[in-house]
């Protein structure tokens, strides 16, 4: 069995701190809830729409397999042990396509239907939303984004913005730019 290094625990935990969106010390299925609602708000689109209900199923979907996956104790709450653990066997699993990517992916694809633009560029002002929507500081999101973008073209595209969340999600390099993902780590 892989262990997590330190540098991919200390992310675990910051992706965990990020999650528990209502600061209660668990992870659980009202965290998700609350997250989706908040996009709803920054995006934004009703409560009604289609997108909501896609979205929403695609969290329901994570959800049902965190609990699968993490729960050791059936309590339908994910302690941060638990979550660490899942993220070890998410690594060991090499799921990030099959788990993380698709939402990603969908929540960039709203803001690009919303602007209609195929090729569309997240800038700064997109990357605060995602904070926004995670609950952190808006002005970290521009320090963050000033780090992500390096070649400063003032926007990042759909790749970098997957390519840094994988990094973030399962690299183990110290000098990776994704593990600046959620602002700290
Ligand atoms: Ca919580
Ligand atoms: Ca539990």
């Amino acid at each position: 069995m892989t262990v997590l290094t330190p540098l991919q625990e200390r992310k675990a935990r910051r992706m965990f701190e990020v999650f528990d969106i209502n600061n209660d010390g668990t992870v659980e299925r009202n965290d998700f809830n609350l997250i989706l609602n908040k996009w709803a708000e920054v995006v934004p689109f009703s409560r009604q729409s289609e997108t909501y209900r896609g979205l929403n199923y695609l969290y329901q979907n994570r959800w049902k397999k965190i609990l699968f996956f993490a729960d050791s104790d059936k309590n339908e709450q994910i302690s941060v042990e638990e979550w660490i653990a899942y993220c070890n066997s998410l690594i060991e699993q090499d799921s990030y396509e099959e788990d993380i990517l698709p939402i990603t992916c969908y929540i960039i694809r709203l803001f690009a239907d919303q602007n209609k633009k195929e090729d569309f560029k997240i800038d700064v002002s997109v990357f605060e939303k995602f904070y926004v929507a995670y609950g952190i500081d808006k002005e970290l999101a521009k320090q963050t984004f000033d780090k992500l973008d390096v070649e400063k073209k003032g926007y990042l595209t759909e790749d970098e913005i997957t390519k840094y969340w994988r990094e973030f999600y399962e690299s183990n390099d110290e000098n990776a730019l994704g593990n600046w993902f959620f602002g700290r780590y």
